[in-house]
């Protein structure tokens, strides 16, 4: 059977216009446009098996325009995902559908979740670049496939899309092809109100190849994406576009981006020649699309013999096994106790990162050219460049919102369990991609350094007050802020043993070491008894990070003094609030409790009672040593003991 190109695309076309029109809600535009360009990458190019959607080798394909999803589940639909079925479609945009809104990662064929523009595209380039790494390990035959990657004018407009391209191009990701939905128009205009990028020009001076085609001629787009398979260099295509393709005097405006076609309906399904009622296909339809599989599942076949034979590859593939670590934390963590090193945790952080990379090669990562202060390259750390792409190490460049999109490409893309670093104040400039890494549920590490005012001279720009009530916001994100050598270990430790992503957020100041063993992991549990009373308690003093070694100070002053406090330390308040109320009363106590964190006291709202104190950081930082800055903030024994001891009435 041959298949017919203009009748495969009208029918991706009317389905997704039928869906957002039962959705009374969604996006036509895009999808009518880039229908013709997908059907011919669908039917030529893209290698996939709908029945093994996670299948290691199969090409990857992110639509950074997210609003097109109605044209995504179409496809993949047409093409026999069997688990997005018709009925489906029908519930496109409705609760628990598998057809939500903007793509999400748990519908199976959807490689990367997308909506948030521009960030898809970045998600590519770490997709491809993970491609890159897994091939220079497993060489060819395991490991050899593209990413796709569609984006639209806006996704071009966002700033990360440039951190993307220009890391694209130093990297050159041949084996990358964006393709651009050149239509120019957006929601509130034609793109020349906003825009007068010369997009060839732009891509090339980053070092990429350009290619064009017209997006509406079968014969050009395929020309195009045949050149972009045999490429030396990370592809773009420009494919003119006309949004809203079919749709009558809508074609072409900013309207049909995103009105469900109502009243142009009928001239929309006349234009398409079109007569049969919404969601019905004929039979000649599917086989047509079905066919675009077929390439891939033979592929698939031959390539499951040679995977099976390599156990080192199928194991990497199945994830990190956090056992391949055990032996790793716990030599560190008795080495700690022994040595009860005062450095900063960024330090420390540095001891663990080295021996953990040294563990297992599925850790890859690197920093927003911060490395050398973050110390998060380590003397196990090797540069991948693209002249070699065997490595662990990957120089960002300063470019954090990319670097934390690209992070989530590359655990998307599996194989590896990325982390990336920067300043902890500079999370801002990627809490975007951590917000779709918690969303995704990808299992990454986000190391922040350079914590609270501790950060000292360099002033109020530099040192993150807010920071920690901002992540601990994002819904299943669990941020880290140890207290010590043997809290950061813990803390890698559970985060590694965890699904999703994670912060793990370092001291630059030294920090005493406050754990005195370490048989049971207790940052896993979020918080514990650091310091436990003789007697019964009158006070605990609750804290975090480099707060837990002061309330540990006060804790000592008291002790002596025969005031029986406790001492409850904090790692992770996420994983605290996730214990059973019970545990985490049994844990806090019933006496007054003392809340100490040198940040918003947004964060122990959620465990505060009327007679409890917050001494938190609710105003600016200012530029000064460490040590000033604490004592103006009553960070110090001092003014803690004078709150604890009004608490007590002593
Ligand atoms: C970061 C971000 N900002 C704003 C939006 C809202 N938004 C969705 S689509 C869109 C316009 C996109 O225009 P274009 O990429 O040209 O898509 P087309 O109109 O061609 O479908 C905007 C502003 C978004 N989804 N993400």
């Amino acid at each position: 059977m041959k298949q017919d190109f203009k009748k495969m695309a009208t029918a991706a076309r009317v389905l997704a216009a039928d869906m957002v029109e039962k959705a009374k809600s969604g996006h036509p535009g895009a999808p009518l446009g880039m229908a013709d360009v997908a059907t011919v990458l669908y039917a030529k190019f893209l290698r996939f098996n709908p029945k093994c959607p996670h299948w290691f080798d199969r090409d990857r394909i992110v639509f950074s325009n997210g609003h097109a999803s109605a044209l995504v589940y179409t496809l993949l639909h047409l093409s026999g995902y069997p688990k997005i079925t018709m009925a489906e479609l029908k519930r496109f945009r409705q609760l628990g559908s598998l057809t939500p809104g903007h793509p999400e990662i748990t519908t199976e064929g959807v490689d990367f979740a997308t909506g948030p523009l521009g960030q898809g595209l970045a998600g590519a380039v770490g997709m491809a670049l993970a491609e890159r790494m897994m091939n220079a390990e497993f060489g060819d035959e395991l490991v050899n496939h593209k990413t796709y990657c569609f984006v639209g004018d806006g996704c071009l407009m966002e700033g990360i899309s440039e951190e993307a391209i220009s890391l694209a191009g130093v990297l050159n990701l041949k084996n990358l092809i964006v393709l651009w939905d050149d239509n120019t128009v957006t929601i509130d205009g034609h793109t020349e109100i906003a825009t007068k990028t010369n997009m060839k020009k732009r891509f090339e001076a980053n070092g990429w190849q350009v290619l064009k085609c017209n997006g509406h001629n079968y014969k050009s787009i395929e020309k195009a994406l045949k050149k972009a398979q045999k490429a030396k260099k990370t592809t773009m295509i420009d494919c003119k576009t006309t949004i809203g393709f079919g749709a009558g005097d809508w074609a072409n405006t900013p309207k049909v981006h995103g009105t469900p076609l109502g009243e142009m309906m009928a001239t929309f399904k006349k234009n398409m020649k079109w007569s049969l009622p919404p969601f019905e296909m004929p039979k000649e339809i599917y086989d047509m699309w079905h066919l675009c599989a077929k390439n891939g599942i033979e592929k698939y076949n031959e390539w499951s013999q040679k995977a099976q034979k390599n156990k080192a590859f199928i194991d990497r593939i199945k994830g990190i096994n956090p056992k391949e670590l055990t032996n790793a934390f716990k030599e560190l963590k008795k080495q700690f106790v022994k040595e009860k090193p005062e450095i900063a945790t960024r330090k420390s952080g540095q001891i663990v990162l080295q021996k953990m990379l040294e563990a297992c090669p599925a850790l890859v990562g690197g920093s927003a050219d911060l490395g050398a202060s973050n110390l998060t390259k380590t003397a196990a750390s090797k540069p991948i460049s693209a002249k070699n792409y065997k490595g662990n190490y990957i120089n960002f460049g300063i470019r954090e919102h990319a670097m934390g999109a690209m992070t989530n490409g590359i655990a998307a893309h599996g194989g590896f369990v990325p982390y990336a670093s920067t300043f902890f104040v500079f999370s801002d400039y990627m809490r975007p991609a951590l917000r779709m890494a918690a969303l995704m549920n990808l299992k990454e590490l986000f190391i922040f350094t350079h914590d609270s005012i501790g950060v000292g001279e360099d002033g109020p720009t530099h040192q993150p007050v807010e920071h920690l009530a901002a992540l601990r916001a994002i819904p299943n994100m669990r941020v880290f802020r140890p207290g010590g050598a043997v809290e950061v270990a813990e803390s890698y430790e559970a985060a590694m043993q965890l699904d999703g992503p994670s912060c793990i957020v370092l001291s630059r100041q030294n920090l005493p070491t406050i754990r005195r063993e370490s048989n049971t992991n207790l940052v896993q549990q979020g918080a514990y008894v650091a310091r436990a009373p003789l007697k019964k308690r009158q006070l605990t003093l609750v804290a975090s990070g480099s707060e837990a070694s002061l309330a540990i100070q006060a804790f000592g002053e008291l002790a002596e003094k025969g005031i029986d406090v406790a001492v409850v330390s904090v790692p992770c308040l996420d994983l605290f609030m996730q214990q059973p109320e019970k545990e985490r009363e049994k844990i806090l106590g019933t006496a007054p409790r003392l809340f100490i964190e040198a940040g918003s006291s947004l964060s122990w709202g959620l465990l505060k009672r009327e007679q409890d104190v917050i001494l938190g950081l609710d105003t600016f930082g200012q530029s000064a040593p460490a040590k000033d800055n604490f004592a103006t903030f009553g960070f110090t024994k001092e003014n803690v003991l004078k709150i604890a001891r009004k608490m007590m009435k002593k």
